[in-house]
């Protein structure tokens, strides 16, 4: 094998009390966590575009990434040195998966033909390390909006030739995700939105976003791809409202154009946060209604407004997201995926070895601390006795649909005035959660 980390050995688990940055101290992948190992729950999975494509850049300045496997040119040889670099990454780390744009793994040619080419030159050499090393595609996705014809939106734009460049790429997309045994499809509708309602017909764009998914949905069945496709939300950035806004807007979105059996939201924690929410709100509403799929997990700055990508290292962050995993099952096709990318000043290569080992340590505590409350019981009994009011014969009834206004007037009139209320025990549960991190 080419050793392009020539310094770093296979990524073993060292306990807690190593002290080697290049060991895991929680993550140990074939520990039982209840029914599973710590590999099956977690599903980590490693992207292309961060970890080898993104160069640091920022609006301020350049690139700073040293990545010495990289000369810097467009060609397919060097995409396919870099997909031996991924594979050689995805190996020592011990990443069961990984997930791709289609423009990280192949450069884009000057016709659609000749990028679809340039692709399949690639797709071969990822075949071939995935049968040589067992790691697997967690999902593939579609570029569609770096490239300047993207700048009114892909599925939403105004311009009907960029809807149907848009849909030839994702339809190519589909493709080799489903020749490499993805798990998934995505869709992140990175410009579908708009930067001012002045020039936008936003009910003609959704119409459209919508017909765009149903082809999707149908190609998927035509080639027989097995894959879940996702909706991943994200408020805005770079546009300054994107229509997939929050989970309730992708749900909505997806019950009007009845696509909602066809589609999983793939949730992220910092896309929570610029639509002001927490993570565990985006995941409880996904849940709510059957529809969490797999996470990006990343996490923001509390100073920085902005999509900062930040690799997971805060227990209560991991904590919460591996509670609601837990609580649902665990994941199907999904997986924990490091939408992260390291600091501009953390330029060299071994750094996305630290960053990626703490993400994954992060979240085995945050795996193993979720079990041991849910093993606990107290939480879960908290919530449940507090709506124990409602197990009456009335509170039945209006749960399946059976009440009327009149019958709750009929019921409260005589009482006078409600029960007295119970504390929320805010305070007690933050109490009891820190006694387990
Ligand atoms: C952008 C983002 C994307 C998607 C895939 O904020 O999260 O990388 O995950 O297109
Ligand atoms: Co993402």
């Amino acid at each position: 094998m080419t050793a392009f980390f020539p310094d770093v050995p296979k990524i073993n688990f060292g306990g807690p009390k190593s002290r080697n940055p290049l060991e895991f101290k929680h993550y140990n992948p074939d520990e039982v966590v209840a029914d599973k190992t710590m590999k099956e729950h977690l599903r980590f999975s490693v992207v292309y575009w961060h970890t080898f494509c993104n160069p640091l850049s920022d609006p301020f300045g350049v690139g700073t990434a040293h990545r010495p496997w990289d000369d810097g040119s467009n060609s397919v040889p060097n995409a396919q040195r870099k997909a031996k670099v991924a594979f050689e990454f995805f190996e020592k780390l011990g990443a069961p998966f990984y997930a791709f744009h289609d423009r990280d793994i192949a450069p884009e040619g000057s016709t659609l033909k000749e990028s679809h080419a340039k692709l399949d030159e690639v797709v071969k050499v990822l075949k071939d390390e995935q049968a040589r090393t067992g790691v697997k595609l967690l999902w593939g996705t579609a570029n569609l909006f770096t490239n300047p014809r993207y700048m009114h939106g892909a599925a939403t734009s105004s311009n009907f030739d960029v809807f149907a460049f848009a849909a030839a790429q994702v339809k190519k997309a589909m493709e080799i995700t489903h020749e490499l045994g993805g798990a998934g499809y995505t869709f992140w509708g990175g410009r579908e939105g708009y930067s001012t309602l002045l020039n936008t017909d936003m009910k003609r764009e959704l119409d459209h976003l919508g017909q765009f998914l149903h082809m999707a949905v149908n190609y998927k069945k035509q080639i027989g791809f097995p894959g879940t496709l996702y909706i991943e939300p994200k408020p805005r950035e770079p546009t300054k409202h994107q229509y997939d806004s929050d989970a309730a807007a992708c749900l909505n979105f997806l019950r009007t154009y009845n696509l909602l059996p066809h589609f999983k939201l793939n949730l992220e924690t910092n896309h929570a946060t610029l639509a002001g929410h927490e993570m565990m709100h985006e995941m409880e509403v996904a849940i709510s209604a059957g529809a969490l799929g797999s996470i990006d997990a990343n996490t923001g700055d509390y100073l920085l407004g902005w999509d900062t990508d930040q690799f997971p290292t805060n227990i209560y962050l991991t904590t919460q997201c591996m509670h609601c995993i837990l609580d649902m099952g665990g994941f199907t096709t999904g997986g924990v995926n490091f939408d992260a990318k390291v600091r501009r000043e953390s330029f060299e290569p071994i750094d996305l070895f630290y960053a990626h080992i703490g993400g994954m340590d992060a979240f085995a505590r945050g795996l193993k601390t979720a079990q041991a409350i849910i093993t606990d019981g107290r939480l879960a009994d908290f919530v449940k006795s507090r709506y124990h009011s409602w197990d009456c014969e009335l509170g039945r009834r209006i749960e399946s649909g059976q009440c009327s206004l009149g019958d709750l007037e009929a019921y409260i009139v005589p009482k006078g005035d409600a029960a007295r209320n119970v504390s929320g025990r805010q305070e007690l549960l933050e109490n009891l959660i820190n006694d387990f991190i």
